[in-house]
């Protein structure tokens, strides 16, 4: 169990709510991977004049098959933002979510000793890619999904993250206290997001760390980013594992990962 994690890492993610691997991933790991969904973003963009196109608080998405294209917004408006679910259509996305690296942590963090996938998505953040409001994770499953504590994520970067490229950002210590208070600002997504005043900003933790590293996170852990404000791109993979057996969140297909 090399890549299990310490008894240290298991209590800073029980009290902070995140645990922090340096460089899992090697740059010509990451290269290559980076070339498959660069490939996989360019070819579901040409297929998404064939999904149904709607739009919530104004900003484009497609569903396409099983996959949900999420678009930036103007004047970016034909790029992708966010590709979910990415696996079924990519062997090198399923191939990094069964590596060991990722396999054995998650063993431990789920409480299982073996584990599947619940969802995982790309999330491509271009230069001026917006921000991700802070919000939880575990409103948005709560509805689908009786294990919501066996629900932990993980980050894997993909570029180099610098300040100003719109790091991911935490709250630490937030996934102690349940579900936060949502906005209620009126917009169509309000319960999704976190109240401002729920935000303890001195708590905020920013990794601006070297392509593939892996960030693991709680399902209740408050967290978001900035928009991309370099010339560079921020992309990442964010995937979700729980406990053998179960269905994934949208395909409804069981995806044993090891
Ligand atoms: O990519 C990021 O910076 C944050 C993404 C995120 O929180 C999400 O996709 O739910």
């Amino acid at each position: 169990m090399l890549d299990a994690l310490t008894e240290a890492e298991i209590q800073a993610y029980q009290s902070q709510g995140f645990i922090l691997r340096r460089s899992v991933f090697s740059r010509v790991e990451i290269e290559q991977f980076n070339a498959a969904i660069d490939r996989l973003a360019a070819d579901v963009i040409a297929q998404s004049h064939e999904g149904q196109e709607y739009r919530i608080d104004g900003r484009r998405f497609v569903d396409l098959d099983n996959q949900t294209l999420q678009f930036e917004p103007a004047p970016f408006e034909q790029d992708l933002r966010v590709l979910e679910p990415a696996h079924p259509l990519s062997s090198a996305v399923l191939t990094l979510l069964k590596d060991t690296r990722l396999v054995q942590p998650m063993q431990v963090l789920t409480g299982s000793d073996h584990v599947s996938l619940w969802t995982d998505k790309i999330n491509f953040k271009r230069p001026g890619g917006s921000e991700f409001g802070w919000h939880q994770d575990a409103p948005y499953w709560m509805h689908d999904a009786a294990h919501l504590t066996q629900l932990p994520n993980v980050m894997v970067t993909l570029d180099d993250v610098v300040p100003g490229s719109g790091g991911f950002r935490v709250v630490q210590g937030s996934h102690q206290a349940g579900i936060h208070a949502a906005r209620n600002d009126g917009t169509q997504l309000e319960g999704f997001y976190t109240h401002d005043d729920a935000v303890d900003v001195s708590q905020v933790v920013e990794f601006n760390e070297p392509a593939g590293s892996a960030i693991f996170f709680d399902p209740f852990l408050i967290h978001g980013s900035a928009r991309n404000e370099s010339g560079k791109r921020r992309r990442a993979l964010i995937a979700t594992y729980q406990p053998a057996n179960l269905p994934t969140l949208k395909t409804k297909q069981v995806v044993n990962l090891g």
